[in-house]
């Protein structure tokens, strides 16, 4: 479906130029901003000047707010670049069978986590912990044990690889089950409020072999998929600029890069997207979704996830051919971006405020300028608000997972892209935060936070209620 407002008659109706905000058209221009309010010696953040931050994705933002906000082609994705975006919409949402029938791709299996990509990132969006049927098919549990391979990939568990397969075809033994058991921990604002927040505990069951011992789990919420191609068209200088992995201008705060293995090029790579930026591409995130959650072959990954495992596959070629993951690839890097809400309401504007008082704006960078993604102008080149750094935080030992995952260690994730946070619930029905869907809401979220974000979490809970409230509206409007 496609967004119904361009970006050029958003700006044509509120006469942004007029008030001398050149949003509207991609400036060049650019003007160092600090990143927090009181240190000085923080390093420079770019923010393009004029750009509206209304327009979240730039020229890709949607205005859509109904739960179809997340999964509108960007409006500037036209004749055959729409049609390449469609028909990787259509891989998208198909839900795979063992065996191809109409309207079922084949492929799925022999073991696998879920039927489709749409049935874990619904709506273009988030899973949550448990889904409607009781299953735990959009939260995954990756798996390994100790020491990695020279690649810095970590060595796979005995049996069972790098991910545990909870579903199989009929026939096959899934590799596991897994339960989870929250714990509630309670705590206080300083205005003596009370709050609860939950600790899960995930108990592996059922399994087709036992589970050795000493394995490494690292549980993962299917994410938000829209907005993508931008984060990919990232310059990595840009990334790269703003990382202080040794904090050497002390501000507590050490962005730090992840690299990974890239399996096309065979080489170490950037890593951008995953919780802890475990992947360098969409095309590789991509196809490894594929395989690992459904079980579905292709070029860049040829092994099916049970190679080895449940039962011996003979060879068989790729059961999803490029052209499909092309359109896929494509799919993901031109979903458009929900636009601002609300950036007048007094209450978003002091909430704006507060959330550059409490340094979230210190990982959740505000804006960037997209340099230039080969194949696909709509973009490159833009003005975007994503919210993040795009870099790895040590977020503390709550957070912890204790599982490293390339260069990022057990307390490390990636800054989680804020834009599009206030339609979740429409969208997606729940507001089930963080990489494992523990917190219940945003502010659960923001409590969670530990590590470097402690100071910002302090903060936080310092705050009397009216600024904690205003804090709220401001995530809301994103
Ligand atoms: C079983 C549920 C599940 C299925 C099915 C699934 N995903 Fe995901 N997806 C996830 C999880 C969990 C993550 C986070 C992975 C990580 O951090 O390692 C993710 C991450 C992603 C990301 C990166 C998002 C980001 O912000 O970094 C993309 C892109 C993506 N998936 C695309 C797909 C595509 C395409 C398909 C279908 C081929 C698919 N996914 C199928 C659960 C799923
Ligand atoms: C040190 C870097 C850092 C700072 C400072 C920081 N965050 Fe985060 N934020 C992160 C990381 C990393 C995650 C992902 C953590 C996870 O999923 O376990 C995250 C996750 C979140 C989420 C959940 C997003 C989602 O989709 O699951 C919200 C909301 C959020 N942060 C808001 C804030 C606010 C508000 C502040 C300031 C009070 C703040 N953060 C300060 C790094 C930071
Ligand atoms: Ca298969
Ligand atoms: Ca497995
Ligand atoms: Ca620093």
């Amino acid at each position: 479906m496609r967004a119904f407002v361009s970006a050029t008659f958003l700006c044509a109706i509120t006469g942004l130029a007029a008030l001398g905000m050149a949003g509207c058209s991609n400036t060049e221009e650019i003007t160092p901003i600090q990143t927090s309010l009181d240190d000085p010696a923080a390093p420079p953040r770019q923010q393009p000047r004029g750009a509206d931050e209304r327009l979240s994705g730039g020229a890709t933002t949607v205005f859509l707010t109904d739960e179809t906000a997340f999964g509108q082609a960007a409006p500037n994705v036209m004749g055959a670049s729409l049609a390449k975006h469609d028909a990787g919409d259509e891989a998208f949402a198909a839900e795979f069978a063992p065996r191809a029938s109409a309207g079922h791709p084949g492929g799925l299996g022999p073991i696998f986590h879920n039927v489709s990509c749409e049935s874990c990132h619904v709506g273009d969006g988030r899973g949550k912990p448990e889904m409607a049927n009781g299953e735990m098919n959009a939260l995954l549990l990756r798996l390994s044990t100790m020491g990695a391979n020279e690649h810095g990939e970590l060595n796979p568990v005995a049996g069972f690889g790098g991910q545990l397969q909870d579903q199989a075809v009929a026939g096959v033994a899934p590799e596991g089950k897994f339960t989870i058991a929250y714990s509630e921990v309670p705590g206080s604002f300083t205005d003596g409020t009370a709050y609860s927040l939950r600790a899960p505990r995930y108990n592996i069951h059922n399994t087709y072999l036992p589970l050795p011992g000493g394995v490494q789990v690292s549980p993962r919420m299917a994410s938000p998929v829209f907005g993508l191609g931008l984060l990919e068209a990232i310059d990595e200088q840009t990334i790269l600029a703003a990382a202080d992995p040794n904090d050497r201008n002390n501000d507590g705060i050490s962005g730090k890069a992840n690299y990974v293995w890239d399996v096309k090029s065979q080489k170490i790579a950037l890593g951008r997207f995953g919780w802890k930026a475990n992947q360098p591409s969409l095309a590789q995130q991509n196809a490894a979704a594929f395989n690992g959650d459904m079980g579905v072959t292709s070029s860049l990954f040829p092994n099916e996830s049970s190679a080895g495992q449940v039962q011996a596959i003979p060879a068989h070629a790729p059961e999803v051919n490029d052209e499909t993951l092309n359109a896929v690839l494509h799919y993901t890097r031109t979903l458009g971006v929900p636009a601002r809400r609300n950036i007048t309401d007094p209450a978003v504007q002091r909430g704006k405020v507060v959330f550059d008082a409490a340094k979230c704006n210190a990982c959740h960078t505000p804006s960037v300028r997209t340099g230039t993604l080969q194949g696909v102008p709509e973009v490159s080149n833009q003005n975007i608000f994503p919210y993040t750094d795009m870099l790895l935080h040590d977020m503390g030992e709550g957070l912890a997972d204790n599982r490293p995952d390339f260069q990022a260690n057990g307390r490390e994730w990636r800054t989680t892209p804020l834009w599009g946070l206030g339609l979740t619930a429409t969208v997606n029905k729940h507001t089930f935060l963080l990489h494992d869907g523990r917190a219940r809401n945003v502010m659960e979220a923001i409590l969670w936070h530990g590590g470097e974000s402690q100071q910002s979490r302090d903060y936080v809970r310092r705050l009397p209620k009216a600024d904690r409230d205003a804090l709220l509206a401001f995530l809301g409007s994103l």
